[in-house]
């Protein structure tokens, strides 16, 4: 999005807005993933229309409410599934948690509560998990058990197995469709499946053909208690970065309305290259539309465009990314104790702990000088709105590159 951002700053009277709404969408369309990003088609027809049309009132409204909706969406997962079948170790798995920590869901407890129980996220606290009890029990209604546990409220259901999944699993899939919501069948404890397989044929044991095994096993079974294209993923959650979980995440991604999937993306667990990736993509994407919709204000008179280069905000915003990538102070003294080693060694295998010397690379204002001069040059405006706009820009883009690097770092020396 640079190239766009800097030649929109460029022409201001005699502005080619035709070009520059195709460029955006253009831009857009490479800035994001496959799985699309925080603008639904809808939005994007708009902004690209506000464009063309040269109302850059409009595209500032447009990108505004939505950066404020990706921002504030709440998330509700409801997870179903009967007792011991890894319901809470999977909830703790996306919450982040390991099974010791104090907010986390217990573990191997039978449940007798027939209620559901909220958890919420440790970090994204508009993120919410419901362990829904199962359909095994006697008191399980079809008819009324959505209405029981509140259907309306969530925004897609997880229903786990670790074995065959019921009929009963099968009728409340159908009914969360008729609700119009969307359902995805998880196949949990595949490492216990594949250790045991590895355990009793030693000499045959081939991984793939025992995966390809448990999972025609589990669609036969779907369709068989009648499940129209079933969908399910083969997860292990002591071990994300094994089977289907990051293909869940993906498809996640993608059915969630477009307003969702911010905050869908942040809480995603950093558990490998890919899925560090894929949550900066959608930060990337925040940037870069707060940067066009700062670009279109620098051409709206009397509209407030930028107040300063305010230093403090840079830094919660460097903080708010390792916090995203579990590059904390409460992380960074995690991950120590598992490498067995000290917090200051940690922080200096990485670089995301120095604030200043990350402001003041040279080459970010380098940039962002060159490219307020030359909108300046045109505009007549001053410099120094533009400058600071730019540095903002540039300087969020190096923090957000330098977390996920470090990320990927320490990724490497969990491993
Ligand atoms: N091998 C393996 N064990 C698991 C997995 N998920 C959960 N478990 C174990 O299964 C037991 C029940 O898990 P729990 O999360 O309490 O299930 P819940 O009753 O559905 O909430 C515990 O001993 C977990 O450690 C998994 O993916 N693989
Ligand atoms: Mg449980």
């Amino acid at each position: 999005m640079d190239q766009f951002i800097l030649t929109f700053l460029k022409n201001s009277s005699g502005k080619n807005f035709q070009q520059l709404a195709d460029d955006f969408l253009l831009n857009y369309y490479t800035l994001v993933s496959k799985e699309g990003g925080i603008l639904s088609t809808e939005t994007l027809k708009s902004i690209h229309n506000a464009l063309r049309e040269g109302k850059l009132n409009d595209v500032v409204d447009h990108i505004k409410d939505a950066l404020a909706a990706a921002e504030d969406s709440p998330l509700n997962i409801a997870v179903i599934g009967e007792s011991g079948t890894g319901k809470s170790s999977f909830i703790n798995a996306l919450r982040g948690l390991s099974h010791d920590e104090e907010e986390s869901a217990k573990v191997g407890v039978v449940e007798t509560t027939m209620n559901r129980t909220p958890y919420q996220h440790p970090k994204y606290p508009k993120v919410t998990f419901w362990d829904l009890p199962g359909t095994g029990t006697l008191n399980f209604l079809p008819e009324t058990y959505l209405e029981t546990v509140g259907f309306s409220s969530y925004d897609f259901f997880i229903i786990i197995s670790s074995s065959r999944f019921s009929l009963n699993d099968a009728i409340l899939a159908q009914k969360i469709k008729e609700s119009g919501k969307k359902f995805y069948f998880v196949r949990t404890k595949v490492d216990s499946d594949l250790y045991n397989e590895k355990r009793t044929k030693p000499t045959s044991f081939d991984k793939e053909r025992v995966l390809q095994k448990i999972r025609d096993y589990c669609l036969a079974n779907l369709s068989e208690i009648g499940v129209p294209e079933p969908w399910v993923f083969l997860v292990s959650n002591f071990d994300l970065d094994a089977f289907d979980f990051f293909r869940l995440e993906e498809t996640l991604l993608k059915e969630l309305p477009a307003h969702k999937r911010h905050v869908f993306a942040l809480l995603l667990p950093n558990f490998s290259d890919v899925a560090i990736d894929m949550k900066k993509n959608f930060l990337k994407e925040m940037i870069s539309l707060e940067a066009v919709k700062l670009a279109a204000v620098s051409f709206i008179p009397m509209m407030a465009f930028v107040s300063g280069f305010d230093l403090s905000r840079q830094e919660e915003c460097l903080k708010a990314y390792r916090s995203y990538f579990g590059l904390d102070d409460k992380s960074i003294e995690e991950i120590a104790e598992k490498l067995d080693t000290s917090v200051q060694d940690i922080k200096g295998c990485i670089k995301c702990w120095d604030f200043w010397a990350l402001v003041k690379d040279d080459s970010i204002t380098a940039k962002a000088l060159s490219g307020a001069e030359s909108y300046c040059a045109i505009s007549g405006g001053p410099t120094s709105a533009a400058f600071q706009f730019l540095k903002v820009y540039f300087l969020r883009l190096k923090f957000l590159n330098t977390v996920t690097e470090d990320a990927k770092i320490l990724l490497r020396k969990m491993l």
